[in-house]
């Protein structure tokens, strides 16, 4: 405490001498001028000074015979967030934090190819879009240090909405996502482009990604970003910058908010309490717009909102706020709320009410959008009644502090965990546990809540459109209904997991197939009898070859024997280690 008292205190001096230095690093935004950042005075008041809200870069891609090809490079940087040394940081395409916005249109092929440059290996995840696994960009699909990535060409089969790409290296997501690694996805359509909506990127249409970043020393070095061993950061930073500040036109807002967070999560509304209006989910538009004063958002949620300041007089301000603090109405297990300034799970934006935007308003634009569509898009939603399998996952743990886990079983990258039959509806529940709020996150598909605690009422008026992702309160449940169309094979599954990217990393995840699974049994039988005989438990070159056999069955993971074998049969066995 003492020591993050005394940082302020030279920070403060330093924003009342006006800044010093900062070459910023390399930036391509054009909007990310401001490159010394004044600290907030403590996480629950207003700062005096603002800088200018970083816009990621838009990158349309190369189209060649018909496929449009993506490339993104991601480098190590630095940015100077506060005075004296710059922060080592990571950014796509130059960026010195985060990476450009990509823009695709439903009915596009397009391929997506990853150039790593750095020292370590990453992935690169493309989240919420349907593609199949081999494209998914998971934990199996390395790219490793010094390497490219090409996926082979997809179809974009999403509806307009906001995605978002970052990394998924199992075990370093965290890392990597905290130095900047990530950026958003924009996916048209024209159910979306006939809609009288505000679409000028970085006028009217506006991304916000919202994250926050804990500075400490590494190796003698000052602020370098802190990304083990802690929950949150002590400064918010939307898309990249500290205590931003963005003009808005005088008209109707839009605004596409991404939860970038490690764990925190966010209870957003503005300082008047005026009403706005969310409009789209993570994977597409709502029916209609549901007016709302508060909307909270998970790790890896996206909501897109509309908020009018048509009757805001021109050089007037106000602030989009996440209400955290004790008198937010929230109760323990929202992440955030945790009463401590300093350590693992405390923050000087804990417990508290913060500014996540400042936001000066304009004139309006010629082109301004003066009136809210009454209906937005034409879904028809999937309902419990057309799921023909139910499957239910628990979070666990032994103990606070303990790592999470989905039924006992922390992740492995080599145990598949659910087999599900290409094309089928299912439900999924899941339950929070007793522990803590998560944040479920499943890939390869787009699901309807269809109930919070075994109720459909409990279900909020923002939340009924397509999510891939969900937040999840402490001791509470949500079933989902999903069709799953994108296969994904064993070499290559998809992920379930808690995008609180501490629990991720800390195994909160599981990994599951979709494809054809009606000759696992026949497989399952041959291999259980290789696995129970005698020559597998006692001579272990043979055990070795069995398990690389096994490992070569597309379909031999699929838990339809995995599940019995690694359970039972491979305990008794004594051959559990194989796997
Ligand atoms: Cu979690």
């Amino acid at each position: 405490m003492k020591a993050i008292t005394n940082c302020l205190v030279t920070l403060l001096i330093a924003a009342a001498l006006g800044g010093c230095g900062g070459g910023g690093g390399s930036t391509t935004t054009g909007t990310d001028a401001a490159t010394v950042s004044s600290a907030p005075t403590s996480g629950s008041t207003t700062p005096s000074t603002f800088n200018a809200l970083a816009i990621p870069p838009l990158l349309t891609g190369t189209s060649v015979n018909g496929t449009t090809t993506f490339d993104l490079t991601l480098a190590t940087a630095s940015k100077q967030f506060m005075t004296g040394a710059a922060t080592a940081t990571y950014g796509y395409n130059g960026n010195a934090f985060w990476g450009p916005t990509v823009v695709m249109n439903k009915g596009d092929v397009v391929q997506m190819q990853v150039k790593n440059t750095l020292a370590e290996d990453t992935t690169t995840h493309w989240h919420g879009l349907l593609v199949p696994g081999e494209v998914d960009g998971g934990p199996h699909q390395v790219v490793a240090a010094g390497s490219t990535w090409l996926t082979n060409p997809f179809t974009v089969k999403n509806q307009a909405a906001t995605f978002w790409y970052h990394p998924h290296m199992h075990g370093t997501t965290q890392k990597q996502l905290t130095l900047g690694a990530g950026g958003f996805i924009i996916v048209k359509d024209a159910e979306e482009a006939v809609l009288n909506l505000p679409r000028t990127y970085g006028t009217d249409d506006i991304p916000l990604m919202l994250t926050s970043r804990r500075f400490i020393t590494t190796n003698g070095v000052a602020n370098q970003f802190q990304y083990t061993t802690t929950a949150y950061g002590d400064y918010m930073l939307t898309n990249g910058t500290m205590n931003a500040e963005v003009a808005l036109p005088k008209q109707l807002v839009r605004l596409r908010i991404l939860n970038g967070e490690t764990e925190r999560d966010y209870n957003l509304g503005f300082s008047d309490n005026r009403t706005f209006y969310v409009i789209g989910n993570d994977g597409g538009l709502l029916n209609a717009p549901v007016a709302v004063t508060r909307l909270i958002m998970a790790p890896g949620e996206r909501y897109e909102i509309m908020v009018s300041f048509a009757g805001d007089a021109v050089g007037s301000s106000l602030d989009l706020k996440s209400y955290n603090g004790p008198d937010s109405g929230l109760s323990f297990g929202y992440a955030g709320l945790e009463n401590a300034t300093s350590g693992e799970f405390g923050s000087l934006l804990n417990y508290t009410t913060f500014t996540v935007l400042h936001i000066n308003v304009g004139a309006a634009t010629a082109n301004a959008v003066t009136a809210l569509p009454s209906t937005l898009a034409s879904n028809t939603y999937l309902t419990a009644a057309d799921a023909i399998k139910v499957r239910t996952l628990n979070i666990t743990a032994t103990a606070p502090g303990a790592p999470f886990t989905f039924d006992g079983l922390g992740y492995s990258m080599d145990r598949i965990d659910q087999a599900v039959t290409a094309g089928a509806t299912e439900a999924w529940t899941i339950s929070a546990g007793s522990i803590f709020s998560h944040s479920f996150h499943i890939h390869g598909v787009q699901f309807k809540i269809v109930g919070r605690n075994g109720k459909a009422s409990e279900v909020k008026s923002y939340e009924q459109g397509w999510k891939d992702t969900i937040y999840l309160p402490i001791r509470e449940s949500l079933t989902f209904v999903a069709r799953f169309n994108e296969t994904a094979s064993a070499s290559y599954p998809f992920m379930y997991h808690c995008h609180m990217t501490n629990h991720e990393d800390g195994g909160l995840m599981g990994q599951f197939t979709v494809g054809a699974t009606q000759t696992v049994s026949r497989i399952s039988a041959t291999i259980t009898a290789l696995l129970n005989s005698d020559i597998c438990r006692t001579d272990r070159s043979r055990r070795v070859s069995v398990r690389v056999a096994a490992k070569q069955s597309r379909l031999a993971r699929s838990d339809a024997w995995l599940r019995p074998i690694s359970r039972l049969t491979l305990v008794s066995a004594g051959v559990q280690d194989w796997f």
